[in-house]
């Protein structure tokens, strides 16, 4: 998609330090980590959130959580936390589906 942030760091348009990729998942670390380890998951393909999830298009999701696990487990990361925020409200500021992989510290519940 043509001004999507994301969609140019797949098309390399916008530089990001490479965590993983394959033919349907791009894995990079977060601009602005939140954990000693904080990066993202994304389908190449452009879904906006995870409320766009339909049928047609959610093996990509199933894609991601693949990806996550084989770099969890690359990683040596026994415990992390999974992400995604969804809408304004619960603070989305880029509108490709994306995945927060945090790890490294204490976590606390409720998240803020
Ligand atoms: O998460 C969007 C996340 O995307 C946020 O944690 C910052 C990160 N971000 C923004 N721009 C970049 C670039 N250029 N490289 C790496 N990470 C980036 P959200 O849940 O939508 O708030």
């Amino acid at each position: 998609m043509e001004d999507c942030l994301f969609c140019k760091i797949i098309a390399g348009e916008i530089p990001s330090k490479k965590v993983y990729e394959d033919d349907d998942v791009y894995a990079f670390y977060d601009i602005d980590p939140q954990a000693p380890t904080h990066f993202l998951v994304i389908p190449k393909q452009h879904i906006p959130s995870a409320a766009a999830v339909t049928p047609e298009n959610s093996m990509v999701v199933a894609k991601c959580f693949e990806a996550i696990a084989k770099i969890a487990k690359e990683m040596g990361m026994e415990s992390f936390r999974v992400v995604s925020n969804i809408g304004e409200q619960a603070q989305q500021s880029v509108f490709h589906l994306h995945f927060h992989v945090l790890s490294g510290r204490d976590m606390t519940w409720p998240p803020g």
